[in-house]
């Protein structure tokens, strides 16, 4: 069979359901000194997974020993529009609304990879989504499908950033095409202005402010002074995305599909139900979804700081008593321990 170049890799992966999709070489990131200060300043927190293989990290030739290409892929998965929010619940991040992705993109990625191998049979592919060490939206960017931006996602001009990356690095040496990314963020600082937390410095986020390392990463206590800051976030943040111009409504943003995968089962969770879940209830809501990355203690931690700003706004008797039964007694001493911080604010 013959071998492909890179604008049919790109159908293929439209073929596969993609909306973006993108080839370039794999070679080290030029970035190499901007993530060893990222992680010298302790900006990933208790992320300590980010601290180790580094020099994969940086280079995806060792992901995949001979690597010469990253194949990149995004999904869409949302729109700006907003539905309105119950009265007493908290809100999940948009990515996280539908579908694990994890699987989702893997799946069609290893279908793709199937294609490839059959065109390429001497050489070799590894499809990666999130989890392996490889700088995802840099790669992405160096491929041609989109530009990454101060908050530090990658955006498609006229698409936006609602959208969410995969990668292919493989040892066949397919020339790129060749792309000149302009800066999509030129003087706008809106996603810096509207963070919360004040997480974002240009091109930088410090994780330990961030309110989606603090609600699905961080397993400990959340330090009471971001409490506030933290709103109706029960899992993620969209705030820098809501924000962003490059979000708001384009055609080419009507034209890029938005995978079915992703559509809402939920857009947010009911806080009072959610201070009583036990560990069955975590299961069965989160099956199929990437909500299960934070466990039952962070979910309950979390609603306990979300039902501390709903009653600092609007007085609810059910939701002040459960409260005041956790800070009293839990089984778990995160969640208690939280409660009081709460309470004490209020
Ligand atoms: C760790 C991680 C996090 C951490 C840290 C976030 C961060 N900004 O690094 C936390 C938990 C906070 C997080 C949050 C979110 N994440 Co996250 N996360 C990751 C993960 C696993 C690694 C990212 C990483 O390597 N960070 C290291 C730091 C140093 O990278 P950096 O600050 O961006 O610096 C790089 C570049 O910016 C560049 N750079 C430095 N200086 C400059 C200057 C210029 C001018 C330019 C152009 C570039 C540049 O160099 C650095 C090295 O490449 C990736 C998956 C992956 N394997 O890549 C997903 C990933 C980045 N996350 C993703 C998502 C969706 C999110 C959230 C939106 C989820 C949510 N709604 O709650 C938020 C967004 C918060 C934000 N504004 O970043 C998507 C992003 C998709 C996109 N459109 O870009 C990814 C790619 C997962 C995926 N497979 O789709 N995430
Ligand atoms: S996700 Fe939220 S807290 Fe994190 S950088 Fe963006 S706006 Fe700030
Ligand atoms: S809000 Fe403005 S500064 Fe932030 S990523 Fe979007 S265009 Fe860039």
């Amino acid at each position: 069979m013959n071998q492909l170049d890179a604008s049919s890799i790109v159908e293929l992966c439209y073929s596969a359901d993609f909306a973006l999709a993108g080839v370039t070489s794999a070679k080290r990131s030029s970035h190499d000194v901007a993530l060893e200060q990222w992680l010298v300043d302790g900006k990933h927190g208790e992320m300590e997974w980010m601290n180790r293989n580094v020099d994969v990290r940086l280079d995806s030739r060792n992901i995949l020993e001979g690597a010469k290409s990253v194949i990149c892929v995004a999904d869409r998965y949302s729109k700006l529009e907003e539905l309105p929010l119950q009265e007493g619940h908290g809100l999940v991040a948009r990515y996280a609304r539908g579908k694990d992705y994890h699987k989702e993109m893997k799946r069609r990625l290893h279908r793709v990879c199937d294609i490839l191998q059959e065109h390429f049979p001497s050489e070799k592919f590894r499809a990666c989504v999130d989890t392996a060490p490889l700088l995802e939206r840099e790669y992405g960017e160096r491929s041609g499908i989109g530009a990454i931006g101060k908050h530090t996602l990658l955006l498609e001009q006229g698409v936006g950033s609602w959208m969410l990356l995969g990668c292919i690095v493989t040892t066949a040496d397919i020339s790129p095409i060749h792309h000149v990314q302009e800066d999509p963020c030129s003087t706008c600082t809106q996603c810096i202005d509207a963070c919360p937390t004040d997480a974002i410095t240009p091109w930088s986020v410090d994780a330990r402010r961030c309110i989606s390392y603090l609600t699905i990463e961080h397993r400990t206590a959340i330090d009471p002074e971001l409490f506030s800051s933290i709103g109706k976030w029960l899992f993620g943040c969209d705030i820098c995305q809501e924000v962003c111009p490059h979000n708001q409504k384009t055609q080419k943003g009507d034209i890029a599909p938005i995978h079915e995968a992703y559509s809402p089962k939920f857009n947010s969770l009911d806080v009072l139900e959610l201070l009583g879940w036990d560990e069955e209830q975590r299961r069965e809501a989160f099956s199929g979804s990437s909500m299960k990355r934070a466990k039952l203690g962070m979910m309950r931690r979390n609603a306990v700081i979300v039902a501390g700003n709903l009653l600092a706004v609007t007085p609810n008797e059910e939701l002040l008593s459960a409260l005041q039964m956790i800070a009293q007694v839990d089984d778990d001493p995160i969640v208690q321990e939280t409660a009081v911080a709460v309470l004490l604010q209020l």
